[in-house]
């Protein structure tokens, strides 16, 4: 639905600044050719759409790229946010994205199904890299403590400040309800009201808007990201509609991740609605979100209390005293659970096998680059 017109921005409009440049010269690539940086708009099954300086256009992966993708290494899954590294080929259909640069932060998504737990290859997801703000949306008209929890710890987690932006409000006689909710379940975040079909509200937006953010929007489909995201750029950029939820399952209207330009500078990446945010690693950002939790924590007689039945419990206490709410604490379980299992699955032998396959490529890269100007 982007106009080739939207696109067509400088790469620094989208953030591409000296900090960067400082990353893509240390990749240390060579092409008589020449590279040049740009960054990833939206990945389809085989080509990405890529903006680079005042244009937009079409790539894929090289071979060792794709090779690593297809190993499930979340560095060589491409994402919108990505900061690449791309060979134009005037002769192919075709760019190519040589490599992807080193990320700020990614939200990123193994598949957490048991069957791949089993066969202990679990296909990684990249939603979105490079994130500086996420906007956490939910409608007004229905809150859930939940998907803002997971939300905003996957939020801290991929390097991003979280932001509560509750649409409807329209719809809603008192939202005073939906904000209690909001605020019980990420203390501390800012939380707007906002009706984005007229606009109201959104204006208190703006201060997010400063320089050149990346702002994800995260949300359940039919929340409103996507008119959210049309408010934001002043235009019907994406599509937007209503759900149909008769098969229980709703319809996505979004189908993709993708970066449009925002006009005032930065970048906003719209997103199909997430069903369940899994929290791989999380463990600065449960900190951060259940911070009541962790305060109770801090207080238990040992260290490594699991909240069970061991003596002075402070949490077992702060919630037979009603300061802790039960349910909140069954999820603060259970996301704290998916990273313990996370965390030891993290094998050591494995991480260096990868930096292993990093130098390689990189050294093929530069070979490639070496032979060419022989
Ligand atoms: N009344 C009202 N309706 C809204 C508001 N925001 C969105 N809607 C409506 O909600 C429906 C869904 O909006 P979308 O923006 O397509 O929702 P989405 O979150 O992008 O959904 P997916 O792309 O499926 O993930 C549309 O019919 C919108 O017009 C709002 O602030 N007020
Ligand atoms: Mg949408
Ligand atoms: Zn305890």
């Amino acid at each position: 639905m982007t106009s080739p017109a939207t696109d067509a921005v400088p790469l620094t409009a989208v953030g591409w600044d000296e900090r960067l440049q400082a990353r893509f010269a240390s990749l240390d690539l060579t092409d008589p050719h020449g590279l040049q940086p740009g960054r990833i708009a939206r990945v389809d099954r085989g080509a990405m759409t890529v903006l680079i300086d005042r244009a937009s256009i079409r790539a894929e992966l090289s071979p060792p790229l794709r090779r690593l993708a297809a190993g499930g290494e979340p560095e060589a899954i491409p994402a919108a946010g990505d900061w690449v590294a791309v060979r134009t080929r005037p002769d192919h259909a075709l760019h190519e994205i040589v490599a992807i640069l080193p990320r700020d932060g990614a939200f990123v998504r193994r598949a957490p199904t048991a069957h791949d737990r089993a066969e202990g290859s679990e296909p990684a997801q990249v939603l979105a890299a490079n994130v500086t703000i996420a906007f956490l949306v939910a409608a007004a008209t229905d809150v859930r403590a939940g998907r803002l929890e997971r939300a905003g710890v996957v939020a801290w987690e991929a390097g991003a400040q979280p932001v509560v932006v509750l649409t409807k409000a329209d719809l809603v006689a008192d939202p005073s309800p939906a904000i209690a909710t909001a605020e019980a379940a990420v203390p501390g975040v800012p939380i707007h009201l906002v009706d984005s079909v007229t606009g109201e509200g959104i204006a208190a937006l703006a201060p997010y808007l400063v320089g050149t953010p990346t702002i994800v929007l995260l949300g359940a489909s039919g929340v409103g990201k996507s008119t959210l995201a049309n408010a934001l750029l002043g235009g019907d950029v994406l599509a937007t509609g209503a759900v149909r939820e008769a098969d229980g399952r709703g319809r996505h209207t979004t189908t993709a991740r993708h970066l449009v330009p925002l006009p005032g500078g930065g970048a906003l990446i719209d997103t199909p609605g997430i069903r369940a945010i899994a929290t791989w690693g999380a463990s600065e950002g449960i900190d951060r979100v259940f911070e009541e939790i962790e305060a109770f924590a801090a207080e238990c007689r040992f260290s490594d209390c699991a909240h069970a039945s061991e003596p002075g419990c402070a949490v077992r206490a702060a919630l037979e005293s009603g300061e802790i709410d039960p349910a909140r604490f069954e999820r603060f379980q259970r996301v704290e659970r998916e990273r313990v299992y996370e965390a030891q699955k993290q094998d050591p032998a494995l991480a260096a096998e990868r930096r292993g396959k990093w130098k390689q490529i990189n050294k093929a890269m530069r070979k490639r680059g070496d032979e060419k100007h022989v």
